[in-house]
């Protein structure tokens, strides 16, 4: 740099000439290395800054002036320049980033739905194919539609086959995390009037200690079916013709006399254990059969909690666990993978 010396025409030739330096930087480093040349304390700019001291005031402040000038224009020089260095390497850092997918060799692997809203797609369908609407409910539910509607009043002893999740919410233990699909019946039957023909999927949360056949938040179907002269005849061979679609014929099931609050009669519906085929096994826990779901004719107390005559309406309904058909159906030892999120294994189901 030529030499900072006292008239303007030499400014404008150190400005210059910082200019033309300062555009032939090629890297960030390149520049920092020449802005300390150019303004750092040993350029000549501060040299020239500091000599000014033994000058007379007057001549001091005007030379000041036209010095701190020149470090403002080459600081705006530089300052532009690294803008433009610094844009030029991010573009770089992006472009050595890039995934070219074009490069992958042989058949990209796609994603696809997981194995457990596939079943529920495929049950839907089932249903659907057979004549039944598809209807959902909320997942919070006031303890009224999960308890109460299906005849357990506050209290009741049954409230316990489910261990439920209370939310604090409202009065204590008034709004739950639901605990099955029923409260979706209630719910169907205040807002259509029978005839009703519906399945209802959705999640459903327990505090279940989790095992090969149960997770703590897990999907049932729930199916509804409201008309005048439905029998216990029409239950057993709907889920029938749902097990040999679902499953194909080979598969072997059962029901066996249970009880639900709101069913009467009520059954359990299961499978030939499909793990062990029926010879026992950990996952059913050596009984060679596996419980897919609940089913029972509505109870007439739960057709009056939604103002029906159950003089002229009668109906059934289930509660099929979506994720213990997927386990059944892929052959799935322990369910807990199913929440595991585990590539390797969702790759194969
Ligand atoms: C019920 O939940 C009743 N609401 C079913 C019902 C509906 C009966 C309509 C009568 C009429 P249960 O608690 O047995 O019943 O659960 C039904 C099914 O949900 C079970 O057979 C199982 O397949 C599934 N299930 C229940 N708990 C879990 C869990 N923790 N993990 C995975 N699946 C579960």
């Amino acid at each position: 740099m030529s030499g900072a010396t006292g008239d303007d025409s030499n400014d404008a030739v150190l400005v210059a000439e910082a200019t033309a330096r300062v555009a032939g930087t090629a890297s960030l480093d390149d520049l920092s290395a020449l802005e300390s040349e150019l303004l750092g304390k040993k350029s000549t700019l501060a040299v020239a800054q500091r000599s000014l001291a033994a000058l007379s005031l007057e001549a001091k402040r005007e030379a000041g002036q036209r010095l701190q000038a020149v470090r403002k224009q080459i600081e705006a020089i530089v300052a532009e320049r690294r803008a433009m260095l610094e844009e030029v390497a991010r573009a770089e850092r992006l472009a050595a980033d890039r995934l070219d997918l074009t490069e992958v060799r042989g058949v990209p692997w796609r994603g696809h739905l997981h194995l457990v809203q596939r079943t529920r797609d495929e049950l839907e369908d089932v249903f659907v194919g057979m004549g039944f609407a598809v209807a959902e409910g909320p997942e919070v539910e006031t303890d009224w539609y999960n308890f109460e509607a299906l005849n357990m009043p506050p209290a009741h002893p049954a409230r316990g086959m489910w261990d439920t999740l209370y939310l604090d919410l409202g009065e204590p233990e008034t709004v739950v995390l639901r605990t099955h699909t029923s409260p979706v019946q209630i719910r169907l039957m205040q807002a259509k009037f029978p005839p009703i023909y519906a399945v209802m999927p959705g999640r459903c949360y327990r505090r279940d200690t989790p095992d090969a056949r149960h997770i703590p938040t897990f999907n049932q179907i729930e199916g509804l079916v409201i008309d005048r002269g439905i029998s216990f005849a029409d239950m057993a061979g709907t889920i029938e013709a749902f097990t040999t679609a679902y499953f194909g014929p080979d598969i072997h099931s059962r029901l066996r006399p249970s009880y639900f609050p709101f069913t009467e009669p009520s059954a359990e519906f299961e499978v030939t254990c499909t793990i062990c085929g029926g010879d026992g096994c950990r996952t059913c826990s050596h009984t060679g059969w596996i419980e897919l779901g609940g089913c029972g004719m509505v109870d007439p107390a739960v057709l009056a909690a939604v103002g029906l005559d159950d003089e002229m309406w009668s109906g059934f309904a289930f509660g099929f666990g979506i994720d213990r058909c997927a386990q059944m159906r892929h052959e799935i030892p322990d369910m807990r993978v199913l929440l595991e999120n585990d590539v390797r294994l969702l790759r194969q189901i």
